[in-house]
């Protein structure tokens, strides 16, 4: 049975009405990133970085997946049928809107808009409202959150998976992103001695070389085309 490995970004998600981070009216378009996506931004400045969490927060009430992501959910059903580790979808987003579509086997390698974590006692609260510094932490009261995001500097999430699913994939497909952010952005040049990689983008990435396959348009067209 062959196993397959998306690769997701920002871009999957644009077309629900999230920016992206890099293109023109991207997120580090208004906001400095040093700012509110570093550790050193969160110690000198917390109430900035809880309300630039909080807004994206609120904005992710507002909207819906679109027609890629319930592509990819179609797809994993189509393998789901057969083995376990036949499908993983790795997402860098931080958006929960792969598993509104239907998608099951989902890691989020740079954490989730809808989780605090407490640096106290480690929990991992499920959050939909805002957070302030006020804000107690339901497991021990301590008034110590977080967003469990990850930040420039910090280790991504599931690592040991993701490269393990790496090195046994037949075909590794990258999607709405700009492969500018490693490790995600190293994935292909692991993938590319055993298995087909293809790029599935609005415009090439700066990986484009390194895939087999590519098709290059917005994320609702090209993702169901390849799914079909
Ligand atoms: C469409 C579309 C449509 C638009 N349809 N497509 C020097 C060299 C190498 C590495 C480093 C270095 N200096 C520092 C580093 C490490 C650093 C890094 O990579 N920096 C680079 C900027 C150089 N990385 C880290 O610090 C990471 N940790 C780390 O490396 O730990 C050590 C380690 C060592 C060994 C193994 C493992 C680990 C942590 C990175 C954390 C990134 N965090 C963020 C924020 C998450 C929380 C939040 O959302 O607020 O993650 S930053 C941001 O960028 C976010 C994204 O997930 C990530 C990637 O962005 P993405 O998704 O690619 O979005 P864009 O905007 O860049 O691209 C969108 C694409 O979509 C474009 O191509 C468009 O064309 C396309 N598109 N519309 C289809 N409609």
């Amino acid at each position: 049975m062959e196993r397959i490995v998306i690769l997701t970004g920002a871009g999957i998600s644009r077309e629900s009405g999230l920016a992206t981070f890099r293109d023109e009216a991207g997120v580090w378009s208004r906001v400095r990133l040093e700012d509110v996506c570093t550790p050193e931004g969160f110690a000198r400045n917390p109430d900035q970085v809880d309300a630039f969490y909080n807004h994206r927060r609120q904005e992710l009430q507002h909207v819906a997946p679109n027609a890629a992501h319930r592509a990819l959910a179609e797809l994993e059903q189509a393998y789901g049928a057969n083995e376990d580790d036949a499908f993983l979808l790795i997402t860098q987003n931080i958006d929960d809107l792969h598993e509104r579509a239907g998608s099951h086997n989902v890691v989020h390698m740079h954490g989730e808009l809808l989780q605090l974590r407490c640096l106290s006692c480690g929990a991992t609260p499920t959050w939909h409202q805002d957070c302030t510094r006020a804000t107690a932490c339901p497991e021990c009261g301590a008034q110590a959150l977080r967003p469990d995001v990850v930040w420039f500097g910090e280790m991504p999430l599931h690592m040991e998976g993701i490269m393990d699913a790496i090195a046994r994939c037949d075909c590794f497909v990258a999607i709405g992103t700009s492969a500018t952010v490693y490790p995600a952005a190293g994935f292909t040049e692991l993938a590319t001695n055993h298995a087909h990689t293809v790029e599935l983008n609005l415009a090439p990435s700066g990986k484009a070389g390194l895939f087999d396959e590519a098709a290059y348009g917005p994320a609702t067209s090209v993702v169901p085309r390849f799914v079909k």
